[in-house]
């Protein structure tokens, strides 16, 4: 494999002195760009360009030729696990992911098997080493997965839900079946990303979307736990590099401390904590990414790279942070803004490093 000719995202995670802070974005190649549109049109619908390696590269590769972006993510679904599962994942325009069979009853539950990523995932790997190899050494690769309470959220209520009143349901009035659904989805987790890193994967991130919904004590026993778990069955080293893991639980901002003891390289934060505080929280023990609202983003250029400096400051001085917005950037975001938003990051955080 060719050599890593930028770095810095890999050495921020690891908290290893970088002349500037890294930056990438949270759903960077998505519907805000007119030519991410157009592919995804050619390919007719999401999972189509999820499966299509050629173009899963090209959509991944689409933000790095505007921006000066330190990382690539790779293009694909945190669904596809659930989808492999039999679910049948299906998107209809306009709205969100939906499965065809959603897990109802226990006996579901039980029959559910572990995907084999270089089967029923295989396209998933092929777009991983696809993209590896156009990237040539240009920036890391990262591969991602859904924390398992994530996953279940989808599987259970069949699609997005306001209320997570079916997993809930599942959860406080049969916690042995929804246990059995974690602890699958924490092995095929750990096995998919495991297989992500063997297959070019430099980096991983574990979106825990939806922990935020849960009581402090229920967090712990039906999402951290099985986070920690695929921490600890992580493929750590490859190609003589070590593989950073970040997790990221949005507004879990008071549980960082916590997530910070997994064994995990580095925590996402959202913006409804200063980073600052966050520092603080997890005294230097894991590096920290985040955190600016995405909204900002339609914000006029100068009030973005004002709430650049605000958040560069807020983390303060020296290493082991990695800029990015603290979720998604949202498809109605003028590209021209996220260009102001990454300038301002490159233009300011140098001083933070000397
Ligand atoms: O083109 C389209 O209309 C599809 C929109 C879309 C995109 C661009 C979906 C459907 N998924 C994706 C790609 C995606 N999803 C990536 C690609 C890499 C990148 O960041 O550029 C990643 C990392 C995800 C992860 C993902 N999917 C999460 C976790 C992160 C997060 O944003 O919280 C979640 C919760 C999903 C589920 C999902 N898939 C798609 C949508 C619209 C959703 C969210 C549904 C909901 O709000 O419940």
């Amino acid at each position: 494999m060719s050599e890593l000719k930028n770095d810095l995202y890999l050495r921020a995670l690891l908290r290893q002195p970088t002349e500037r802070t890294p930056i990438w974005m949270m759903r960077q190649a998505g519907r805000y760009l007119p030519e991410y549109r157009e592919v995804r049109t050619q390919a007719g619908d999401f999972m189509a360009l999820c499966k299509n390696a050629e173009l899963a590269c090209e959509v991944t590769l689409q933000p790095l030729r505007r921006f000066k972006l330190d990382a690539a993510i790779l293009f694909s679904d945190i669904l596809t696990i659930p989808d492999a599962m039999g679910l049948g994942l299906y998107f209809e325009t306009g709205e969100g992911p939906k499965f065809e069979r959603p897990l109802r009853d226990v006996a579901a539950i039980e029959n559910l098997g572990i995907p084999d990523p270089e089967q029923e995932l295989r396209y998933v790997m092929d777009a991983v080493r696809t993209i590896r190899r156009e990237l040539d050494g240009q920036v890391p690769l990262i591969g991602f997965s859904g924390s398992p309470w994530t996953l279940a959220t989808y599987m259970v209520e069949g699609g997005s839900t306001k209320n997570f009143s079916e997993v809930k349901k599942l959860m406080f009035s049969e916690p042995a079946a929804m246990h059995m659904l974690l602890s699958k989805l924490a092995e095929s987790v750990t096995t998919y990303l495991n297989a992500q890193i063997a297959a070019g994967a430099q980096a991983v991130m574990i979106f825990d979307t939806w922990g935020g919904v849960l009581s402090p004590r229920d967090y712990r026993e039906f999402s951290l736990q099985y986070m920690k778990k695929i921490v600890a069955g992580l493929t750590r080293e490859a190609d003589g590099r070590q593989v950073p893991v970040t997790l990221f639980t949005k507004n879990g901002g008071a549980w960082l401390p916590e997530m910070a003891a997994t064994g995990c390289d580095a925590l996402g934060v959202d913006w409804t904590m200063d980073l600052g505080t966050a520092r603080a929280l997890v005294q230097d023990k894991v590096a920290l990414q985040g955190n600016m609202d995405p909204s900002v983003l339609y914000a006029p250029p100068a009030r973005i790279e004002e709430e650049v400096a605000v958040i560069l400051e807020s983390y303060g001085h020296g290493h082991g942070h990695v800029f990015n917005l603290g979720h998604g950037i949202h498809p109605g975001v003028d590209p021209e803004h996220a260009l102001a938003f990454i300038d301002a990051v490159h233009k300011l955080s140098p001083a933070y490093h000397r």
